[in-house]
This record gives C-alpha cells, structure tokens and sequence, in this order.
C-alpha cells in the first residue's frame, strides 16, 4: 500500500455532486496515462467511483467537470483542481444559478405529449444549450400515445424545419426501437438529458444504462445519506453495446427553466429563423414585441416565421428586459 504522501494526483470526471460532496471516476486508462503515480495500477483496478471532496473555497466543480484527485484512503479523494470547461449549462432565475453539467457534447431534450409539454419551457431549454454553444436535439417520447403525440407533431415539425433533430420513440413501451435510434446519436459523446417532469427522462435512462437505478441508490447513500436523490445530475457511461464511447447525464426534472443569465442577443441568436430578417426593423434595438415596422413581426404575419414561436420569444424578452441584473448587450 502506497503512503498518502507519494500519492500523486490522477485526472477524473465528476460523476455526480451533492452539497459539498462529489463522485468522481478515475480517468480511463488512455486519458490517465499522463499520470505518473505510483498507486496509479491500483487505482486504475477500480472501476467504481471515489467520494470526492474539495478543499478550501474553490470554483465548485460540477457533474461532466474534468478534474485532479489526490486518493486519500481506499475510495476517498480529495478534488485538487478543476480543469477549464469547454462549456457550462445552467438554469437560474435572479437569486439563484444551478450548474447542470459541464463539458456536454450534447443536449437531449425529452418531451411527450401526456402531460402536455410546454413549448415556452423548450424555448427556454434551447435558448440556454445555444448560449452555451452546445447543439440540442428533441427526443420526442411516447409515440405509442397516439392522440397526444399526434398534437405534438406540428409543433416539432416546426423545430425539425429548423434544422433540430427530433426523434420520435416510445422508450417505454419499446426500449429496443429507441436504443436502435438513438445508438448514433450518442455514440462517441456526452448527452445532457433534461426535461420537464413526467417526459419519460428516467425511463429513456434505465433503457440505456441497466444499473441505473442500483447506482443511484449507491449514490444516494454515499453523498445524501439517502435523501432524495432526484435533486441532482448524475453522469453514466453507456455499455458499448447499447452506444461505444457515451455518456449521458441526468438530471432531476422541473417544471420551471430560469433563463435569467442570458443577454436579449442571446435570445436573438437562439431564434434561426430570425437571421436573415435582423437589420431590417425600423429601430435598430428593436425587441420584436410591439415597436413599429418590425420586419419580424411582419414575416410571422406573412407566415414566413412562426407565430408561436415569436411570441413564446416576447415572453422570454419582457422577463430578461425585467431582471435588473441582466447579461448585457
Ligand atoms: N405511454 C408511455 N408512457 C411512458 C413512456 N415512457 C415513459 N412513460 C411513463 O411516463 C411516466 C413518467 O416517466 P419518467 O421516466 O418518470 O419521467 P421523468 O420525470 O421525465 O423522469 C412514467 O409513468 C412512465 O412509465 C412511453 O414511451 N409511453
Ligand atoms: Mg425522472
Ligand atoms: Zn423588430
């Protein structure tokens, strides 16, 4: 057994965090081989996950952060930095911001139609992946609804002209079609999965990931004391069969989506369909609600954009435009 004091520091990935407490998994081996240690083969044998720790009032880290742990003890480590994030996902409102993962390849946005889905909160989830420079697809789930998912198939027909991906399954009633629809998709990268409650997110994950709910009991008794475990993100590695090379996050559901980090042109920006009609407004800090010779507003009503859509858009304006502590421009 190694002493403490040779124990170098070895590269992981947050797998999951709870308060001040985290899981982490050490790196794989081809990731880790910069890594000289000399309890590095020991650590390499475990294939579960460490509790995890920071130190001192750091930066905190969050579940897809790439980081250094120094072992201390058989499955403890203490988190000794955090690598820079390629990109960051969060919600928050004007008191509070909730990191929901960094370093995402993708995000995975479930909805259905029963319990109606709504469309102000995908708006909200898109403008948010596109403000963090990260691509997002529909996962629309319960196709087997057939009433329900039929009401929902205009409105993602408007997404899909978009240039979104949309995929229809029925995760529940068919978890074999859905993994064989998605398996591309997810191959080679990290998905953040989020959603409204009641989409079917925890479904789509134990389809893909068997020991999902058995490692999230472990989980919960490790960071929580076994308290509710349905409050924060959790990263699992897919088996190669189901998807090589993947990972997909978690998260808990909610009904809400605060997008209050996001600048009024980052809003813009998460409207394609606007792109080639910018300029053409009579004012020039036109917001596209209710100035005068608004070119946008003027193509909704010669159908050319969505009308839904653009008025879901004022919505998200008037409340960016209330918070007082706006990103700006
Ligand atoms: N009809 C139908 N129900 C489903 C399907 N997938 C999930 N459900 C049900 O939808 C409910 C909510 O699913 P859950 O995975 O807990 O949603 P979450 O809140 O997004 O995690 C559960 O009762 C599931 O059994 C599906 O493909 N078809
Ligand atoms: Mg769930
Ligand atoms: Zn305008």
């Amino acid at each position: 057994m190694p002493s403490l004091a040779a124990a170098a520091t070895e590269k992981a990935l947050v797998t999951a965090g709870y308060g001040r407490h985290y899981l982490v998994r050490p790196a794989t081996p081809a990731e880790a081989s910069d890594a000289a240690t000399d309890d590095r083969s020991e650590q390499r044998q475990r294939t579960g996950e460490l509790i995890a720790v920071t130190r001192g009032k750091r930066t905190d880290p969050c579940v897809g952060d790439r980081v250094r742990i120094r072992a201390v003890g058989d499955d403890q480590a203490v988190i000794e930095s955090i690598e820079a994030r390629r990109n960051e996902i969060r919600r928050s409102d004007r008191w509070r911001s909730k990191l929901l993962a960094a370093n995402i390849d993708q995000v995975g946005i479930v909805l259905a139609g029963d319990p109606p889905f709504s469309e102000e909160l995908l708006l909200r989830m898109l403008a948010a992946s596109d403000a963090a420079g990260v691509p997002a697809a529909l996962v629309a789930n319960k196709s087997d609804l057939v009433e329900a998912s039929a009401a929902v198939a205009s409105r993602l027909a408007v997404y899909q002209a978009l240039g979104l991906k949309v995929f229809a399954v029925a995760v529940g009633s068919d978890p074999q079609a859905t993994r064989d629809s998605l398996r591309d998709w997810l191959a080679g990268r990290t998905t953040l999965l989020i959603g409204q409650s009641g989409m079917g997110k925890s479904t789509l994950v134990n389809a893909l990931v068997p020991d999902a709910e058995l490692r999230t009991q472990t989980i919960s008794e490790a960071l929580a004391s076994g308290r509710h475990t349905t409050t924060f993100s959790r990263l699992f590695d897919l088996p190669a069969e189901h998807a090589p090379d993947a990972r997909i996050v978690d998260t808990p559901g909610f009904q809400t989506f605060g997008i209050a980090h996001l600048s009024t042109s980052q809003l813009v920006h998460a409207m394609p369909e606007f792109a080639s009609y910018l300029g053409r407004c009579r004012f020039n800090d036109c917001t596209h609600r209710d100035e005068p010779d608004c070119a946008i507003r003027a193509a909704a009503e010669a159908g050319e954009i969505d009308a839904r859509r653009l008025q879901l858009y004022g919505r998200l304006v008037d409340e960016t435009l209330r918070n007082p502590s706006r990103p700006r421009p």
